[in-house]
């Protein structure tokens, strides 16, 4: 745990989160500024600032849980669509210096890419 890391607290519980998704590697929760309904941001429990940190186990398990929350997330709110992603990097938007990925659902003309 890295303890100035926002997302570490929220998975020790130090900050309260919508939890929709644990297991002994993996924590999901919804996003506190939804691009739409069930956005949804899955992340390691252990810290690692990017994708090029994760340990091959790691990826796995992160890679396994958006499979199962793509459609988990969709079906919640009726989407027929989704995006999923990461921004990598501080230059390339990532806030949140822990791996994160976006599960946000899309619908008929919500108006465009997030
Ligand atoms: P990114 O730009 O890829 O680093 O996205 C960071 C996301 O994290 C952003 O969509 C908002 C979300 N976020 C930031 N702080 C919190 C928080 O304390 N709780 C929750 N649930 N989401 C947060």
């Amino acid at each position: 745990m890295s303890d100035d890391c926002i997302f570490c607290q929220i998975v020790a519980g130090e900050i309260p989160s919508h939890t929709v998704y644990e297991d002994d590697h993996v924590f999901a929760f919804l996003d506190v500024n939804p691009l739409a309904p069930g956005h949804t941001l899955v992340i390691p429990r252990d810290h690692h600032e990017r994708l090029n940190d994760l340990p091959d186990d790691t990826a796995d398990a992160l890679y396994a849980a958006i499979h199962d929350l793509v459609p988990a997330a969709e079906a919640a709110v009726d989407a027929p669509a989704s995006n999923v992603g990461f921004n990598n990097g501080e230059e390339s938007g990532q806030e949140v210096p822990h791996v994160h990925g976006h599960v946000v659902p899309r619908f008929a003309d919500d108006g465009g890419s997030p």
